[in-house]
């Protein structure tokens, strides 16, 4: 199943190897491959959405995002803090097309730009 030719379709069906932290019927969690900061995982639905501007499942929505504070918490990252960020499109620095939320943290994080 998934998008013919999608890296992040390719790994949530296991062809693609990664490094899985989290996974619920919804959602898989992977450490990124380049990591921007001591913590940085991805969280991925299951199901293709090329971005936040094609997510219309409400339910989904709250999924993705709790799974991104369930996981920082099993890292660690809960007393100091991290960081939850989705890039959206060419301006928005998006650079693999298959909706992900970004769970940052590990060290003190400037501001976006
Ligand atoms: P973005 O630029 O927001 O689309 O983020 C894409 C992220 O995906 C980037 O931080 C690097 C990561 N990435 C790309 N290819 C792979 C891969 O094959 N495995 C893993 N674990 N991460 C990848």
């Amino acid at each position: 199943m998934g998008q013919e030719g999608c890296i992040f379709c390719r790994i949530v069906g296991g062809a693609i190897p990664s490094e899985r932290v989290y996974e619920d019927d919804f959602v898989i969690g992977i450490r990124d491959i380049s990591p921007q900061a001591p913590t940085h995982i991805l969280i991925l639905p299951k199901i293709h959405i090329a971005s936040l501007s094609e997510l219309d499942d409400p339910a989904l929505a709250g999924q993705l995002l709790l799974a991104a504070k369930a996981i920082a918490l099993q890292e660690g990252l809960g007393a100091r803090g991290y960081r939850v960020a989705t890039n959206t499109g060419e301006w928005g620095g998006q650079s693999v097309f298959h909706l992900h939320l970004h769970v940052l943290g590990g060290r003190q994080l400037k501001g976006l730009g």
